[in-house]
């Protein structure tokens, strides 16, 4: 600051209070004041809110740059709120709706909220560690010159409630922003020494200094307001500070909720003899005594603009900042105060206290000492409100009109997938240049290695490649540098997915669209699916591709076979899934995956592939095909007039699927072959068209209607792929017809192909089976 400049700290106090009412009244007018329409309680957190009202106020109203970014705590959202309404950015009407459909959000969202919210919290800790992804984002970008480089880069600020650092990818985060040296980060902990259901244990944060400390990171910490500062130079005053620094954090919580007497009682019980200390105690009254008690660092604005302002480079900075949860409401410190809410009573003494007479509750700068004409002029003038919108739009990566697909008679999708990107690193440098890819250690096995091989690994400096430089020879590549345009993170889910949420962000947090394309072992999403949702939630943009799966893997076996993820592809919102089974569709829907990552109303794409190599079939891609497969399916062979049977199936197993076709067709002529490349396409198109013709557009058909058409009314349906049945079989619904579903219901196991295949019943032969099963049903 101007932490010189005591009006300006008056002012900042001013606001804080008002913050801190805001957020609490916003939570109490949606409990107790908002008709009801259900039986259900409504809910917010009070406490959480008035633990981090202060670093919240000194980081928005002070501190912040318009290039910053911020990840509010998850249950600080009326704060966040509270403070974007003093600022202009929210409407009254939202906080009155706070937690009702339409209103501001229970937890901050950058979808779901209009005023400006930089990444969504809810799902502890993930929004903590975006932030340091999204920081090695920045450099990316900075290091590349793809973003102006006149300006500082931002910071990237997560607000962390104490107990987001048990949450393990916490630590996996700190340990690979180390590998990758990040800079701009700042974690500010509101350490109020409570979670949700309890106090935190005390030992915990002796070791969580030390543990940011060897990571490199700078730890402040923010023990002690300036009173209780004041008082430590008195007299009996270092007795004092070593009560405190003693006192079990259950029994200070416990204090502070017991307000004065509570104190007194313990203090001159256990230091009460020392010199000075019972003057000191008695030279407040019960209040006073509360006061100066509950001064700690994270509530004292001086310290905290002091702290913040000191930081000057770039060095991720843990600030550590002792708080009170629910500093100033009536239920303060008690460990069972999480959800707790004020009762009306409470709510209008703390009214009565805060100055604010009824019916003047929402009125932005009420009962305070400043006049609303001061406080406006003082918010006008940030550089936050200055400097106009924060999120920004990028200009579209130019595509080109096709990707050739890669040519053999024998091939796997994952295998298609490295050349198809080797390919575009040598052919389409426009597109090439915003194509980042990353992998969680599995570069080289989910074939990402050419791309590497002709981009090169990312580093913020140059690292040479030790094996090439000692003339050791090797296939790969691994020299780093600004330039590269791989990262490589460590085997750790949650950095992979939330280093491509940051990535997939790059357009509306730094202006410059990223096309971030992330490789991992297909079973393992199930590792990062929290992470992956979270991404999804916050509508970033990246292709994700999932290879090997299911049981093709083969004699790697057992757990490395996935089975449920086809199923995470339909229900995942934000996150269209395609299981092709040949080259060319992949090319197809590479292409495809290019645009829609930059649609407006776009989303992520994930490519379900296999090391498994099939021959491919000779055919060029007619336009009618191409369609068929961007939408989820089409007849690789058309049912005949009137046909009694089609197969339906997906991925890999399309070689079983055809095997099968050629058997039954002797017997069962014009049986069609229905390659399904999208179950979760064809699912969400089918849903639309009930729901359209719910709304009484009654000619509305679905795709996969109108593909179901081509066959007889009565006809019988197998269907068939690598992993989880289900994906499939809600097809049998779509015109009421016989199916039988074949898949993968149990863990996978090491074998070969073939006994695999026979073993689990997605063979040709169990296909057949199947069909003569169905039809024979059909009869009886
Ligand atoms: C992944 C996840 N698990 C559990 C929860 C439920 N939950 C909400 S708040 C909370 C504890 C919050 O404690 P802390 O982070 O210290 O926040 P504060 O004390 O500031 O409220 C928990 C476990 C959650 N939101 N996310
Ligand atoms: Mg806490």
């Amino acid at each position: 600051m101007g932490a010189s400049s005591t009006r300006r700290l008056e002012l900042l106090r001013e606001l804080e209070r008002r913050v801190l009412w805001l957020s609490a009244w916003t939570i109490h007018h949606a409990n107790h004041i908002r008709p009801k329409r259900d039986g259900l309680k409504v809910g917010g957190h009070q406490a959480s809110c008035a633990s981090v009202t202060t670093l919240m106020t000194a980081l928005y109203f002070d501190v912040l740059r318009p290039q910053d970014r911020v990840a509010v705590k998850p249950h600080a959202s009326p704060v966040f709120h509270a403070i974007q309404y003093l600022l202009g950015h929210q409407a009254r009407d939202r906080l009155e709706r706070f937690r009702a459909l339409g209103g501001a959000q229970s937890y901050p969202s950058r979808t779901k909220d209009a005023d400006d919210v930089d990444f969504s919290t809810g799902s502890m800790a993930l929004g903590v560690a975006i932030t340091l992804f999204a920081a090695l984002a920045q450099d990316y970008l900075r290091l590349k010159h793809l973003v102006p480089g006149d300006e500082p880069a931002g910071r990237m600020i997560a607000l962390v409630g104490d107990a987001e650092l048990d949450e393990g990818n916490i630590f996996e985060a700190l340990l690979e922003g180390w590998k990758h040296d990040v800079r701009n980060v700042w974690w500010i902990v509101d350490y109020n020494r409570q979670s949700l259901d309890s106090v935190v244990e005390d030992r915990l944060f002796q070791r969580i200094d030390a543990l940011f400390a060897s990571m490199g990171w700078r730890v402040v910490t923010l023990k002690y307001g300036r009173d209780l500062e004041a008082v430590f130079a008195r007299r009996g005053g270092d007795a004092l500070r070593d009560w405190i620094d003693r006192c079990p954090n259950s029994l200070y919580s416990a204090l502070v909720y017991k307000g004065g007497s509570g104190w007194r009682e313990n203090l001159l019980r256990d230091i009460g003899d020392v010199s000075g200390v019972r003057e000191l105690v008695d030279g407040y009254d019960d209040r006073g005594l509360q006061e100066l008690m509950t001064n700690l660092g994270g509530h004292d604005m001086a310290s905290v603009l002091d702290a913040f302002h000191a930081v000057e480079d770039d060095r991720p900075s843990c600030f550590l900042a002792y708080t009170i949860k629910g500093r100033g409401l009536p239920f303060a410190g008690h460990k069972d105060n999480h959800a707790g809410l004020m009762s009306v009573e409470q709510m209008a003494r703390f009214q009565e206290a805060m100055g604010i007479p009824k019916g003047r509750e929402w009125e932005p700068f009420e009962g305070l000492t400043i006049t609303p004409d001061e406080a406006r002029a003082f918010l006008a003038d940030l550089p936050i409100r200055r400097a106009g919108p924060r999120r920004h739009l990028a200009a579209p990566v130019p595509l080109p009109d096709h990707l050739p697909a890669p040519r053999s008679d024998r091939l796997s999708t994952q295998e298609a997938f490295g050349r198809l990107l080797r390919d575009i690193a040598r052919d389409h440098p426009d597109l090439a240049s915003r194509v980042v890819t990353a992998s969680p250690d599995v570069t080289v096995s989910t074939n990402l290695g050419g791309w590497v091989n002709a981009r090169g690994l990312f580093y913020r400096r140059e690292r040479t490649d030790v094996f090439r430089d000692e003339h050791v020879q090797s296939a790969q590549k691994w020299e780093m540098s600004p330039a590269g345009q791989h990262i490589e993170l460590g085997i750790a889910e949650n950095n992979f997915f939330l280093q491509l949420a940051a990535l997939g962000l790059s357009a509306p947090l730094f202006g410059t669209r990223l096309l971030p394309i992330g490789a991992l072992y297909d079973p393992f999403i199930s590792r990062g699916l929290d992470a992956l949702n979270y991404a999804c939630y916050q509508d970033a943009r990246f292709l994700l591709i999932g290879t090997p799966s299911g049981l093709s893997l083969a004699p790697e076996g057992g757990a490395h076979q996935s089975i449920l993820t086809p199923l995470v592809g339909i229900g995942q919102p934000g996150l269209i899934c395609f299981e092709p089974a040949y080259a060319d569709e992949l090319a197809e829907l590479m292409a495809f995956a290019f645009e829609h990552l930059q649609a407006e109303k776009g989303g992520s794409v994930y490519l379900r592939l296999s090391t498994r190599p099939i021959e491919q079939p000779k055919r060029e891609l007619t336009p009618a095909l191409r369609d068929g497969i961007l939408r989820g399916g089409y007849w690789a062979v058309p049912p005949g007039p009137g046909a009694d049977l089609a197969i339906a199936y997906t991925g890999v197993i399309a070689s079983e699927a055809l095997k099968a076709l050629e058997m039954i067709r002797e017997d069962v002529p014009g049986v069609g072959l229905l390659a399904v490349t999208s179950a979760d396409r064809l699912h969400a198109d089918w849903r639309e068209a009930q729901a359209a013709r719910a709304r009484g557009e009654t000619g509305a058909a679905a795709y996969i209607e109108e593909l179901l058409g081509a066959l007889g009314p009565g006809a019988c349906l197998v269907t068939v792929l690598d992993g989880h049945p289900a994906t499939l079989s809600w097809i049998g619904a779509v015109r009421s017809q016989r199916l039988v579903s074949l898949g993968v219901e149990d863990f996978g196991q090491s074998g070969n192909v073939p006994d695999l295949y026979r073993a689990y019943g997605i063979d040709a032969g169990t296909i057949v089976n199947a069909a003569a099963r169905a039809l024979l049903d059909r009869m009886a």
